[in-house]
Formats: C-alpha cells, sequence, structure tokens
C-alpha cells in the first residue's frame, strides 16, 4: 500500500523520506531478520516496524479526523497517563539516525549530542511523520543541550509547550514536578477540550501499568540461560513502547512471552549457554539505533537487560491507583515518576543501586556504559559508575560514540577485548 499522499499531506519531503525508508528496511533486514532461532512473536514487532511510517500514522491521522489529538514527547517524564486520560495518543519523537545533521547544525553547535541534532535533522529534512502529525510537541528542561534546543524548536513546530523539571531529589523538587504535572494537565484540557476526571485518569493509569507490566515480565524472562530473547530484538520491543497503540503493544508483548516461557522449560535459546551476559546502562538509543547491540551480538555475547530510557529506566515502575480524589491519583502519579534515576539528577545515587541490582537479577557478566558523544550527564556519570562496579567486581566497558558508522571498527576491536575479559 502507499502512504506517499497521506506523507505529502503531512509536509514530508518524499524523496527524501523514501530513501530514508529504504536504508532503514535495508538495515532491519540484515540485523534483525538475519538472527537465527528468533521467537515466532517478533513476527508481530516486524509487522510494527515495517509500518512504522505507514500504518500506524494512517492510525494517528484517522484518528485525528475522528476529533483526537496526538501529543509527542522526547523525554520518559512526560506522563502517557495524563495524555491518555483526555482520549490522546502519546508518541516518541526522539529519533536515532544521522539524518539532517548538516541542517541541525544551522541552528545547534557541532557538539551537540546526536539524539537532538537527529530530532532536529528529522524535522527540518521533512523526515518525521510523527513529529509533522503531532498536534502538540512537549519539551522538558533536563540537559542543557535539550533545553536550550526548545528556544529554537519553538520556531519550528506548531504548537511547543516546555515542562520544567527539578534536578535535585528534594522536597521543593517534588513539589515542583506536582506543580508542572498540574499545569501539563490544563494545557491538555485545553487542547483536547476534555477534562480530566478521577475515571478517565484511572482508565489511562490501567493502560500504562498494563503496558509496563508486559515489558516488566519480558526483563524478568531474560534472566534465564540461555537467553530466550536477544538484545537487539528486546531494545526494539522497548523502543517500539513509545509509537504503538499501547493495549495492542501489551497484547503481543504477553503473548511473547507466553512463547519466551515456553522456550526456557525447553531449553531453547538465541545464545550459547556460555555465552558473556552483557547489561547495557546509559543514554537512550531511539529507533533505528541498533549500533551497539548489534556488534556486541555480533561477537558472541548476549545483551541480557538495558538499563536506559529504552529499556528500564523508562519503563520500571508502576503508578498505584489508589484514593479516591484526583489529588491522589496526580500524588500518585508524581510518585511513580519521582523515582525515575536520570543523570540529570544531582547526585544521582539511585542509578548506581539500580546497576547492581540488574546485574544481579539478569546474571550479567559485566556492564557495557553507553554514552552518547557530548552527553555530559551520562559520560561524568559513567566515570564515577565504573569505579564503583569495578570494586564490585563488576567489570565495565565504558563506549563514547555517536549516530555514525565511522567507528564501527574500532567499537568492534573494543568490544570483542571486553567479551575475552568477561569469558575469563
Ligand atoms: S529521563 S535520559 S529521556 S532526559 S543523551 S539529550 S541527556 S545530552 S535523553 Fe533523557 Fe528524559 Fe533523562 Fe531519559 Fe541530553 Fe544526554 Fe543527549 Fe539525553
Amino acid at each position: 500500500m502507499s502512504y506517499h499522499k497521506m506523507w505529502a499531506e503531512l509536509g514530508l519531503n518524499l524523496e527524501a523520506h523514501d530513501q530514508l525508508l529504504q536504508v532503514l528496511s535495508q538495515g532491519y533486514q540484515q540485523l534483525f531478520l538475519s538472527q537465527e532461532n528468533r521467537p515466532t512473536g517478533m513476527q508481530y514487532l516486524d509487522f510494527v516496524m515495517s509500518e512504522i511510517h505507514g500504518l500506524r500514522i494512517q492510525e494517528l491521522v484517522d484518528a485525528q479526523k475522528a476529533g483526537r489529538k496526538v501529543v509527542g514527547s522526547f523525554c520518559v517524564f512526560v506522563p502517557e497517563e495524563l495524555i491518555l486520560a483526555v482520549d490522546a495518543i502519546s508518541v516518541g519523537l526522539c529519533t536515532g539516525a544521522e539524518v539532517g545533521f548538516d541542517l541541525a547544525e544551522q541552528y545547534l553547535p557541532r557538539n551537540t549530542c546526536a539524539l537532538i541534532k537527529s530530532s532536529f535533522g528529522f524535522k527540518l529534512g521533512k523526515m518525521c511523520p510523527y513529529i509533522e502529525a503531532s498536534d502538540l510537541i512537549v519539551g522538558e528542561n533536563t540537559c542543557d543541550g535539550k533545553k536550550k534546543s526548545y528556544e529554537h524548536l519553538k520556531y519550528l513546530v506548531k504548537d511547543l509547550y516546555v515542562m520544567d523539571l527539578p534536578q535535585m531529589k528534594s522536597e521543593a523538587g517534588k513539589a515542583l514536578l506536582k506543580a508542572e504535572y498540574l499545569r501539563f494537565m490544563k494545557r491538555l484540557e485545553e487542547l483536547t477540550g476534555k477534562t480530566i476526571t478521577v475515571k478517565n485518569l484511572k482508565e489511562a493509569i490501567e493502560i500504562v501499568n498494563a503496558k509496563r507490566l508486559s515489558v516488566a515480565r519480558l526483563a524478568r524472562l531474560r534472566a534465564a540461560s540461555p537467553a530466550p530473547i536477544s538484545g537487539l530484538d528486546s531494545l526494539l520491543i522497548n523502543q517500539i513502547f513509545f509509537n504503538e497503540n499501547p493495549q495492542r503493544f501489551t497484547e503481543n508483548i504477553n503473548i511473547l512471552c507466553d512463547e519466551l516461557e515456553a522456550r526456557i522449560e525447553q531449553g531453547t535459546g538465541v545464545a550459547k549457554p556460555d555465552a558473556p551476559r552483557i547489561l547495557v546502562s546509559g543514554c537512550p538509543m531511539a529507533v533505528p539505533n541498533w549500533k551497539l547491540p548489534a556488534i556486541v551480538e555480533q561477537n558472541g555475547a548476549v545483551i541480557v537487560g538495558e538499563e536506559l530510557c529504552t529499556g528500564e529506566r523508562g519503563a520500571r515502575w508502576l503508578t498505584e491507583i489508589k484514593g479516591e480524589t484526583l489529588e491522589e491519583l496526580i500524588d500518585s502519579l508524581v510518585e511513580r515518576y519521582w523515582q525515575i534515576d536520570c543523570a540529570v539528577f544531582t547526585p544521582n545515587t539511585d542509578r548506581l543501586q539500580s546497576i547492581k541490582k540488574m546485574v544481579q537479577e539478569y546474571q550479567a557478566d559485566g556492564v557495557l556504559q553507553y554514552n552518547l558523544q557530548f552527553c555530559q550527564p551520562y559520560t561524568i556519570e559513567s566515570g564515577l559508575y565504573e569505579t564503583e562496579l569495578e570494586a564490585a567486581g563488576i567489570p565495565v566497558l565504558n563506549i563514547e560514540t555517536d549516530y555514525s558508522q565511522e567507528d564501527m571498527g574500532q567499537l568492534s576491536t573494543r568490544i570483542e577485548a571486553f567479551i575475552e575479559r568477561l569469558k575469563q
């Protein structure tokens, strides 16, 4: 089916977009479809990926024609529950390809992290149907790169809303988070003409909790040896988490988990039982950023967990449905999001504990800390954590990279050496 008419109406650059889809499809075939012994439940993800700029966008456009709104965001601090409560659709806007960087650099310094430059590149190159389909785009004050880049982005998109976020886990910080969620609620109500009530917020919390439970179930199953699913496929699931219809996602991930349970019982896995097991920790990896897991798994190791926002840091906690008033539900929501241990907080000691816990739970042999070049929060934190983890007997490899393919050879050599160290 051709979606060219829809893409043209969204204002995409059809030629550039066609080229992008072609590269994406080739990369996907090479990396994902060539894996051996994949669970059959991954066919759902293959389909979602093949239609990520097609059918899913068609669904968004159809929903808009029926009066619903689409809200795009860049951070796991933006509560999907509030967006669903006003019957809007939440989509993630982070991107993971080196597209339109030359255009992005007309606005941003060269030494801006690839995640930020990529979002600008997709927007300026007119290649992201999600950003074009968004009625409201939510930025947030997290790292300096993001918060300052929104000062440019507001002139490039039709409606940008910026959420302030705390930097310290103090009582004042928590009060700010609550105030900002209340302000965001009002903005969503204005956008949609709908009111957030106890009933619709509870329903929204249930939907998002169920989605988070499905990925938590998947995460637990990866503790098995041999690993029942690859890190590459698991990362893809955690990436699709942000853009797929939430109920459909939950249903299909639970079906996949049923299959993985059966595989574990039969002793079937995607890697050898003695394959070194690696936990990846650090900056988010957005579609189609699959570079690191591909190198790790092509070198004979298996990734058993992601301490990333496209992973457990983004999905770990649930919102407790307690109380009978809106105020109590908002407090519950704040409690849930307050636990996110993003490196923009200072100090951020909880994250180190999360990494250690994940190492233990998923029987990881070592930690690969993934830092995007020019990302100060995660790169600085990785130095602190390396010392602490090594002292606790957990081998660490710190990687600093970007979205280019130029360092593939060098990364591969370093990762191979790290895997050898883990084997010993
Ligand atoms: S909660 S990790 S999604 S802020 S990689 S843009 S930090 S310079 S993305 Fe994030 Fe929310 Fe935190 Fe998660 Fe800046 Fe670093 Fe770039 Fe980053």
